[in-house]
């Protein structure tokens, strides 16, 4: 090799070196000090309420931070995402968020990220890789937390009662933390008394339209059903609809509990077609700004950081209603 090419490479491999550390790491690569902060988001999807709510507070939240977001809507599928994070590396954002839609199978392409020096933060569902070192934090609900919340419901409102108590499960997105944690945390509570007998559970995917066709499905195969624990607000509701096709009452004739909190899960409370709602808040987008802003500034952030959320009574929903931004 001539000393021309020599120093020409060791003068390139100088200037690779001082723009990653100088600015915090290869996403900013080449782009000076002064420039927009960029955001690569991955959604989960469009299946619910809930969603759809996550989705505006981030959209809004990265508009009034004067964050660049780039979005993008896996439709449920995790290799939607495994797609838009890998491009989101290429692009060299400076920080990459995501919703997993499932827990299992990310550390090839976080691992991609991190070695990209690109930093990771999770919102609303986490991931079970064991290397934490894979993303910086993890802002959401205790989705354990609000399975339990719908178990202790359960648990008094039945405490008089002899039993059994039949109880069916729409779950949500299978493989999904949500899922996961809200079918364990109930079953935690509940399996303390004999008389709670799940009868039957299955996957509604979180939406209306499964929620509905596994009910009817249940209603059929199910001689007694007492109540219904739907792990999101939208499968109750289409498992409302079907209940009412079937000539029963929902709230009544079949008890109903369910998690998110949205206002279409409110007015059906005020009907008193669900009996409690377990709270789970979708508006994450300001925090999340907050979080991507504070990592680019090489601020030391919480590893976790958990969402407040309550419970609703039928009464309390009513009473909630009119101010319910989602
Ligand atoms: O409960 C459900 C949505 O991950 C907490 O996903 C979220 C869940 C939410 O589809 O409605």
């Amino acid at each position: 090799m001539s000393k021309r090419a020599a120093a020409a490479l060791v003068a390139g491999a100088t200037v690779a070196v001082l723009t990653a550390c100088g600015s915090g790491g290869a996403g900013s690569a080449g782009k000076g000090s002064g420039h927009k902060l960029v955001v690569g988001f991955s959604q989960v999807g469009a299946e619910s309420g809930w969603r759809t709510a996550n989705t505006k507070s981030i959209q809004e939240a990265a508009k009034k931070a004067g964050i660049e977001l780039k979005f993008s809507d896996a439709q449920q599928k995790q290799e939607n995402q495994i797609k838009a994070i890998r491009s989101f590396i290429q692009q060299k954002v400076d920080v990459i968020a995501f919703s997993p839609v499932v827990e299992s199978g990310w550390d090839t392409v976080l691992k991609e990220a991190k070695d990209a020096h690109i930093p990771v933060v999770l919102t609303d569902r986490s991931v079970d890789s064991k290397d934490e070192s894979l993303y910086v934090s993890f802002l959401g609900s205790d989705f354990v937390e609000e399975g339990r919340k719908a178990g202790d419901w359960l648990v008094k409102e039945y405490a008089a009662a002899a039993g059994p108590v039949n109880i069916v499960q729409l779950e949500g997105t299978t493989g999904s933390a949500p899922a996961n944690d809200r079918k364990s945390g109930f079953a935690d509570v509940v399996k303390a008394d004999p008389k709670f007998k799940v009868v039957a559970s299955q996957t509604g995917d979180f939406t209306r339209a499964k929620g509905k066709e596994v009910m009817q499905a249940f209603l059929k195969s199910q001689p007694k059903i007492d109540v219904l624990y739907a792990h999101n607000d939208d499968m109750a509701l289409g498992a409302i609809q079907a209940v009412e096709e079937a000539g029963k009452k929902p709230g009544s004739d079949i008890k109903i509990v369910s998690v998110d909190g949205v206002r279409d899960a409110f007015t059906a409370m005020s009907q008193g077609k669900i009996n409690y709602v377990v709270e789970c808040n979708p508006l994450l987008g300001d925090q999340l700004m907050d979080l991507a802003k504070k990592i680019k500034a090489g601020e030391q952030v919480p590893r976790r950081i958990k969402t407040e959320e309550g419970t609703f009574t039928p009464e309390q929903a009513t009473a909630a209603l009119p101010g319910r931004q989602y």
